[in-house]
């Protein structure tokens, strides 16, 4: 598949403060939504890679805000990285000024891009190797939501509106049965059943908020295991990447989000389903983890609604690859025939699991409160 904006990655590589000579770029990563690309430089005999990202501006209509966020959250962390004696190059995402001073570039056709230092020696992982990763990175996006805590949340802009409104994704999935601009609604009858059948349950997230039994946080939202970095050397959680989407949120689907993707025993896209279950030891070592970071501070609500929150991250992401199915695979990138299908039939099989282990999340849940 061509890389839309692809023509102007040269013009945008060399509109960046970086020295020496650009050597080459390629498509990098695992990402859904942004065009990476993995940049070499020369400089004095020496050669550095850079991340070069195109930001999707079909997806986040306000990329000028959307940079401020961003430039404001690492400089935040930045500091607060300095303080605990840690490396700031390496903790947390640095961006490369472009020539004019401004953190991103807008090329001639209007694309927006940015450039961050390339953090060396360390892993995004599409599935749980060692279990132990995956209690790092508990602990470290629980932290990191302790860390946010003190950041103030009326600088941040809401950069995609209704995120993580699973009834409002539910609406969209809906109209997009109806319309059914593909013609193929009729061959995913029994997803969209699936989806159905649990509709009373999309919104209670919502209502607690609404009945003021659910904070409102200052939250990273897509807090699956490829958007954080596992040093090599250390196994530990270095780095949080993917800072698209930091704005308000609840606790329980950044915790819900990481399950999702990374207690299932098979991977986001994996054909066949058979081979999709909720692993009760990684639910564990995760939940422990992610409540050791919070460090106390979730109020006992939320932590009851830890298991819920797994369930409708799952269920609203695979109500959001089934919506884009139905609407022609015009938001995720695919790869393959059936990419979105594939994606959906992994959240539903999870899904399944989970309500077939309620019982023992539960109790995992209440063991580690
Ligand atoms: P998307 O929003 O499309 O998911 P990400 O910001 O998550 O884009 O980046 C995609 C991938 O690029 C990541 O999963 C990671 O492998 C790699 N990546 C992003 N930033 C860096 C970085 N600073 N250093 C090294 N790799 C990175
Ligand atoms: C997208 O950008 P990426 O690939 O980290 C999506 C998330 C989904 C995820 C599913 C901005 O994340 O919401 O949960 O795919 N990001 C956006 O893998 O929509
Ligand atoms: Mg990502």
């Amino acid at each position: 598949m061509a890389e839309h904006g692809t023509e102007k990655m040269l013009e945008a590589a060399k509109a960046f403060q970086i020295e020496g000579t650009f050597k080459s770029s390629g498509l990098y990563g695992n990402g859904h939504i942004n065009s990476t690309y993995a940049m070499i430089w020369e400089q004095n005999g020496v050669e550095r890679r850079y991340i070069l990202q195109r930001v999707n501006t079909d997806i986040f209509k306000d990329p000028v805000s959307l940079m401020k966020n961003i430039e404001g959250v690492t400089e935040f962390l930045r500091e607060e990285i300095i303080k605990h004696d840690g490396d700031p190059d390496r903790e947390t995402l640095t961006l490369i000024p472009a020539k004019d001073g401004k953190k991103y570039y807008q090329d001639s056709l209007g694309n927006y891009w940015r450039v961050y230092k390339f953090i060396e020696n360390a892993t995004c992982y599409n599935l749980v190797e060692k279990p132990e990763d995956f209690y790092q990175s508990g602990k470290a996006f629980g932290h990191f939501q302790r860390l946010l805590a003190q950041y103030p949340a009326e600088e941040l802009s809401e950069t995609i509106p209704n995120f993580h409104n699973t009834p409002v994704r539910f609406e969209t999935f809906k109209k997009a049965v109806e319309e059914d601009v593909c013609g193929r609604a009729a061959s995913v009858k029994e997803e969209i059943q699936f989806v159905l059948d649990r509709e009373n349950e999309l919104g209670v997230a919502m209502e607690m908020q609404k009945e003021g039994r659910l904070p409102l946080r200052v939250t990273h939202n897509d807090t699956k295991l490829n958007n954080i970095m596992i040093d090599d050397a250390t196994g530990q959680a270095l780095c949080i990447i993917d800072l698209d989407t930091i704005m308000p949120g609840f606790s329980i689907f950044d915790y819900g989000d990481s399950i999702r993707f990374g207690a299932n025993t098979a991977e986001e896209d994996e054909p066949d389903v058979s081979k999709v279950s909720l692993s009760l030891p990684l639910f564990e070592i995760y939940t422990k983890g992610f409540l050791e970071g919070c460090g106390g501070r979730l109020t006992e609500e939320e932590i009851n609604m830890l298991p819920m929150g797994a369930k409708l991250m799952t269920m609203e992401c695979g109500i959001r690859f089934l919506t884009d199915y139905l609407q022609g695979d015009v938001y995720f990138r695919t790869l393959r025939e059936n990419h979105n299908l594939d994606r959906t039939r992994t959240q539903f099989g999870l899904v399944a699991d989970m309500e077939k282990k309620w019982q023992e999340m539960k109790a995992i849940v209440e063991k580690y409160k």
